[in-house]
């Protein structure tokens, strides 16, 4: 078999790119490790950057973002039980967008499918060969499906498998040069079938740790408390998790929460992590497959939304104006953007957490932290241009 550009992974990433390239004419085969519905079951990111929702446009995805997205303008952040706003349109004119992850993947297999793009689901052992540039010789990606054994040969690979995938780690050891800062703590995250709060997301730092209020809809939300990494899942009773996050919030919030049965329930590790460069010969890495950041800042999706636009832009300039510049710059192009989430997720995470042993400075310097957010314009609209979305 053979194609233009094979896509290892069929998250947000891979659809997102595949979809892009077949708009322009460039053939492309999607290969997922697991399932579609296995793909849709994961509860992930929920605050969508308009850099992502123009680039399901210029994808001819048909999302549902128009009707069934919430548009907010600000948030709101709590600490030491007092809680301010920051306006995100007033500082950058941009609003984010609320619609889940889950959303639009689904939105994106629904079009892959309209568009009869190849897509192998259940693929194992796949395996990246003739990688590096060496003249004339194409890249090959092998794998199986079904009992049999497939190979592919392709111009470009896009490593799009996230953190766990095979691409990264098919880039020779003395190549690539990792950046890893791994938090000493966790979040459990519950969805339920219930009114949120507040019509904003709420991020609180409170003595007992963060707290995260958000939403999908108007009768579901997603809430998120700091805990501990390891914590037996079983331990945390959904009664557990709303007294635990009704400390954590402002009273007149809590006075409001509406609780109900969780219908689902996750501790995720936070984790901040690059590798460098985001290139290796025919193979680019697009998305988690390349870095990660831990979720306080939403960027994590909206960061491999920046890739792709950089891939795509520069996979276009090499088959439709055979400019082959545009590829040759992708790393460093990404990687300038990705440090740049990278910093904002870091400090949001910072400011928002209790670390264990924080010494009473620690304590106070989050708090001048806060306040000077609070109290500052400058501040808040350093804060609102990073959460809107750095411009691509
Ligand atoms: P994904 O979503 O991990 O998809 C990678 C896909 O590759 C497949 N795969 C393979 N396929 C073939 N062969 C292999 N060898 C393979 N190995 C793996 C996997 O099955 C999978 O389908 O990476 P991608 O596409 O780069 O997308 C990244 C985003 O999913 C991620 O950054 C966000 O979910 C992060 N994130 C958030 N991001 C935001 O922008 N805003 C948010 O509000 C936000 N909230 C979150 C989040 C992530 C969270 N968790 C659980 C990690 C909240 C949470 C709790
Ligand atoms: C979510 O709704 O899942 C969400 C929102 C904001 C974040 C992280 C996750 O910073």
């Amino acid at each position: 078999m053979q194609t233009q550009v094979v896509i290892i992974g069929g998250g947000p990433s891979g659809l997102l790119l595949a979809q892009l390239l077949h708009v322009q004419g460039i053939e492309v085969v999607v290969l997922e490790r697991k399932t579609r519905e296995y793909v849709l079951g994961r509860i992930r990111a929920g605050v969508l950057e308009r850099g992502l929702i123009s680039l399901l446009a210029q994808a001819q995805v048909e999302t549902r973002i128009d009707t069934e997205g919430f548009r907010h303008d600000g948030t709101v952040i709590c600490y030491d039980d007092q809680h301010f706003r920051i306006n995100f349109t007033e500082h950058t004119e941009h609003p984010v967008v609320v619609y889940g992850q889950t959303e639009v993947t689904r939105d994106l297999y629904d079009a892959r499918e309209k568009t009869g793009g190849t897509t192998f689901f259940n693929v194992e052992d796949v395996q990246i060969h003739n990688a590096e540039l060496d003249g004339a010789t194409r890249a090959r990606v092998t794998f199986s499906c079904g009992g049999t054994e497939h190979d592919i040969t392709c111009d470009y690979i896009a490593g799009c498998d996230g953190f766990h995938g095979v691409s990264r780690q098919s880039i020779p050891q003395d190549k690539r040069r990792t950046f890893e800062k791994v938090y000493p703590f966790g979040w459990l995250g519950i969805l339920s079938q219930t009114a949120p709060v507040h019509h904003e997301l709420i991020y609180a730092n409170s003595p007992q740790g963060f707290a995260l209020c958000s939403m999908r809809n108007d009768h579901l939300s997603r809430y998120y408390v700091q805990a501990p990494v390891d914590d037996d899942i079983a331990d945390w009773s959904d009664d557990r998790f709303w007294d635990t996050l009704s400390q954590r919030i402002p009273p007149e919030f809590a006075a409001k929460l509406q609780t109900g049965p969780s219908i689902e329930k996750s501790i995720a590790p936070l984790r901040s992590f690059v590798v460098e460069p985001m290139q290796y010969g025919r193979l680019f890495l697009c998305g988690d497959a390349a870095h990660i950041v831990p979720p306080t800042g939403a960027k994590g999706l909206n960061t491999a939304a920046s890739d792709v636009h950089y891939l795509y832009q520069a996979l276009r300039a090499r088959f439709a104006d055979n400019d082959s510049r545009p590829l040759a710059q992708y790393s460093a192009t990404a990687l300038a953007r990705v440090w740049k989430a990278e910093r904002f997720s870091w400090w949001m995470t910072s400011t928002l957490h209790r670390f264990p042993q924080m010494s009473a400075f620690d304590l106070r310097m989050q708090r001048a932290e806060l306040e000077f957010l609070r109290s500052n314009p400058a501040a808040q609209a350093a804060m609102a241009q990073n959460y809107v979305g750095l411009p691509y």
